[in-house]
């Protein structure tokens, strides 16, 4: 008996809870190749469907001929608006509260544009069909550019009143889509004209795409005879899916079971509804048989939903000293064709009014407009938490801008402006209010890692050797300091088409003391079967071995809101807690009642209720869980499971800081990344090896956006960069050995203080890259040069500063 009280630390490892490093429980099966994506999928009889796609970004459609296609054998049926108009399906509502042709009804507004449904009975006959299709064009003025847009007199969405306010408010031009605004303009445009200095800045933050292994997809199967649709998707919110499915199609809710099976990778890629996802629903609908339909790489790169695209213009003003006194922001976001980002209701714009970063700036004001163009649709995707990645890469250039016009050390700008650690919870000029945060802690520990003094010593003397002709190699020291938003969020201003963004959690505790345990999120590779388990297992004292998760079958799970914005953590995280603790609630009355004493009279310890003072008498839980099913007290009901639909009070804030240290050939603009380390502040850490890969992937992502990945446009709104020949996928090669570091600043409103991690790295990891590139240029004049810095770019800026001469 003693030795079982005495060996605490024991049973505390054993249960692998929080704070573990705990391998993941999927890899397995990932491993071994026995995941189950969505094109794993086989069904009886199942039939595959496939696009034509416009080769043009603006034309309009004079005529559709499918009658050769349908000569194919093999091919079934095709598609086209002309179809789908009776059934009101030619169009879709976007997630954004604008609607999206299903298939071209009229006219085509982006390259690759999905206009007629091949529906063969393999994927060859399918692609014999698309050739046969044929499509009359007539080609129309294609605007590629936000700003031309706004002055065209091309009517890009012929489809909607020019004079008709939009989801988001009234429209100023028939290609304007809203004018989103945040903060006091009259106040910080005066703060800015009185200012002892202003520094001023326009930057784009170019179109990039997440590019996730496993491109999107779905299978549908219409059961006719019970009336019940099935769908497996790659779906990041299939319950969310579930319900457009339903409203637009008319199908009861009931009768749709969506499935999220095992997905590779999303990143922001899988949150939207897209045509196929329709168009394979009503396939099989109309055939009677399982319809596939699966993205090839360049259906992906170049049609579904992008990231960024944003040009910003920012004033920065401060005293001689460096006090920050006001932010001034205005954003032209371009759109392209339709507004199908997923961001939430009631922010256009997403999180972008986050853009006074770490800083404690008085007054500011943002101002977005968002804007059609000819480009494939969507904008918010790419570990993004909803455009924080624009506001922190803005803020943190505006910064370092703001130090050159001061003559000052970028670190030190940043230190003399952080929140400080007493200001929390802070509320920000734009909104926000941040939970915790403990920046100059971690600003210190970072620059204390990397001997900050030692390497701005280092880069002066190699100025001075380059001026000497001793060196080609240019150094640039990155520094980056981020807060990210996450955790969407309070119902109170978060929902999506209206449905409030909780997040949930069922758990069933199994006579024998193991668990399954059921979200509303759905991992894409984040790891959640083994978090998750993680965070049940310190609640309700069962090994984490001993719990499944379950994500991703809207059949068995309960309604959540899915997995982006890092809310998996922040929200079906917290409901996991809270369900455990309703789990603990019964099972300490439980544990009393064997033990003969009152409830009060008994705590929780690691795995079981103990008696207070009396540490021999206890009940294990595995004891009490069997308890549960057997003996429970009378008229207490049996079984031991609990339910938690989680709102949280407010988002969670993690934050981080990074250095880059970089060296630069001047004569090829090849950057060799000599150091990279990253300080992370995600709360209390459920398990530090995933939250360490989740960063290595981040930082692995921020290098490719900073240096050379970009879904680049012809002026014929041709996409440049629609394979992988062309669009830059970092490997081994290019990435180098990141350090990773923490500290530890708990959320003040999460269950077990647990803050999101896995957009973060991309957050702060792309202004960090940027800069050091734009650092190794500052003593030659550099102030800002646009991303991506591919090995050209940096060339052409060294000869533009003369350094070829
Ligand atoms: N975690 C932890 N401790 C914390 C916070 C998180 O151990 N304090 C763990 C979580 O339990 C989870 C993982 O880290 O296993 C990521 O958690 P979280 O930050 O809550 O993010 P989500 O699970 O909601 O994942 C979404 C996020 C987003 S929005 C994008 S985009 C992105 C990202 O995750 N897409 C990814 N990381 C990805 N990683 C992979 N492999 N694949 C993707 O598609
Ligand atoms: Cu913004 S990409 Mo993630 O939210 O799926």
């Amino acid at each position: 008996m003693k030795d079982e009280i005495d060996n605490r630390d024991e049973r505390v490892a054993n249960l692998k809870g929080l704070g573990c490093s705990r391998k993941r429980v999927e890899d397995a099966r990932f491993t071994q190749g026995k995941g189950n994506y969505v094109d794993d999928i086989k069904l009886d009889g199942m039939l595959f469907g496939d696009f034509v796609r416009s080769p043009y970004a603006h034309a309009r459609i004079k005529s559709i001929d499918t009658a050769a296609a349908m000569e194919v054998p093999g091919v079934l049926a095709v598609l086209t608006a002309a179809d789908l108009e009776p059934l009101g399906l030619h169009w879709m509502p976007t997630l954004a509260g604008d609607k999206q042709m299903v298939l071209a009804d009229g006219k085509v507004l982006f390259q690759g544009q999905e206009v007629a449904f091949v529906v063969a009975e393999d994927r060859f006959a399918a692609a014999d069909g698309i050739e046969l299709v044929e499509v009359e064009y007539e080609e129309l003025p294609v605007i590629v550019d936000p700003f031309e847009s706004l002055k065209s007199d091309v009517v890009l969405r012929e489809d909607l009143d020019p004079k008709a306010p939009g989801a988001h408010g009234p429209r100023k031009h028939p290609n304007h889509i809203f004018t989103w605004e945040a903060g006091d303009k009259a106040p910080t445009e005066e703060v800015i004209a009185n200012a002892e200095v202003v520094a001023t800045e326009s930057m784009y933050y170019h179109r990039t795409h997440p590019c996730p292994l496993e491109t999107c997809g779905c299978v549908a199967s219409m059961d006719k005879v019970n009336g019940k649709l099935t769908l497996w998707g790659t779906f990041q919110a299939p319950h969310a899916i579930r319900t457009v499915v339903s409203l637009i199609s008319g199908i009861e809710e009931h009768n749709i079971r969506v499935i999220s099976p095992d997905i590779g990778g999303g990143f922001g890629n899988k949150v939207g509804a897209y045509p196929g996802y329709v168009c394979s629903v009503v396939a099989s609908i109309v055939t009677g048989k399982p319809v596939k339909w699966i993205e090839d790489r360049m259906d992906n790169l170049m049609t579904t939903a992008f990231a960024r695209d944003y040009h910003m213009t920012g004033k920065i003003s401060a005293t001689k000293e460096g006090k920050i006194t006001a932010l001034h922001c205005h954003v032209t976001a371009d759109h392209g064709g339709f507004d199908a980002c997923a961001d939430p209701t009631k922010f256009p714009a997403g999180f972008m009014n986050i853009c006074t970063g770490s800083y404690d700036i008085p007054t500011a004001y943002l101002e977005v407009d968002g804007v059609y163009t000819n480009k494939a649709p969507g904008g918010v995707s790419y570990r993004c938490s909803f455009r924080v990645t624009e506001a922190v890469y803005f803020i943190e250039r505006m910064i370092e801008v703001l130090a050159i016009e001061l003559n000052m050390d970028a670190a030190e700008l940043r230190r003399i402006n952080f929140i400080k650690k007493e200001q929390f919870p802070y509320k920000a000029a734009l909104g926000w209010e941040y939970d915790s945060g403990d920046y100059h802690t971690a600003w210190d520990k970072a620059l204390k890692a990397v001997d900050y003094d030692g390497l701005r010593a280092e880069q002066a003397q190699r100025v001075a050797d380059f001026k000497a002709g001793k060196t080609r190699k240019l150094m640039g020291i990155g520094l980056s300091f981020f807060t990210e938003i996450v955790g969407a969020g309070p119902v109170k201003n978060c929902d999506i088409l209206g449905l409030g963004m909780f997040d949930s959690c069922e758990i069933r505790i199994h006579p024998t003391g193991s668990a399954i345990a059921r979200l509303g999120t759905i991992s894409q590779g984040q790891g959640h079967a083994t978090t998750f388990a993680q965070i049940l297992a310190s609640e309700i004292g069962l090994p984490a071995d001993s719990i499944t998760i379950e994500e991703g079958d809207t059949d068995t799970a309960p309604y959540g809101l899915g997995t982006y914005g890092s809310r998996s953590t922040p929200v079906a995280g917290a409901a996991t807690a809270m369900a455990g603790r309703k789990i603990r609630a019964k099972a300490q009355m439980i544990a009393a009642y064997l033990l003969e004493v009152h409830d009060n009279d008994v705590e929780f310890d690691v795995d079981r209720f103990v008696v207070k003072g009396a540490p021999e008498r206890f009940k294990t839980m595995k004891e009490i869980a069997f308890a549960a099913y057997n003996q429970a007290i009378p008229g207490l009901e049996p079984g031991l499971e609990a339910v938690s639909y989680y709102d949280p009070p407010n988002m969670t804030y993690p934050f981080g800081a990074y250095v880059c240290v970089m060296d630069i050939d001047v004569d090829t603009g090849v950057p060799d990344i000599r150091r990279f380390y990253a300080l992370d502040d995600c709360g209390t850490r459920i398990n530090p090896m995933i939250i360490e890969g989740q960063i290595h992937g981040g930082l692995t992502e921020a290098l490719a956006v900073a240096l050379g990945q970009e879904i680049a446009y012809d002026d014929m709104g041709n996409v440049k960069t629609g394979t992988l020949m062309d669009f830059f996928l970092p490997t081994a090669w290019e990435v180098p050995n990141y350090e990773t570091d923490f500290t530890v600043t708990p959320s003040p409103h999460h269950p077990i203080g647990a803050k999101g991690v896995g957009e973060s790295p991309h957050v702060g990891g792309v202004p960090c890259f940027s800069n050091a590139v734009q650092d190794a240029f500052r003593p030659f004049g550099n102030r800002h040069t646009n991303m991506p810095h591919d090995h050209w770019r940096i060339w052409r800026t060294a000869n533009e500063l003369g350094l070829h001469d």
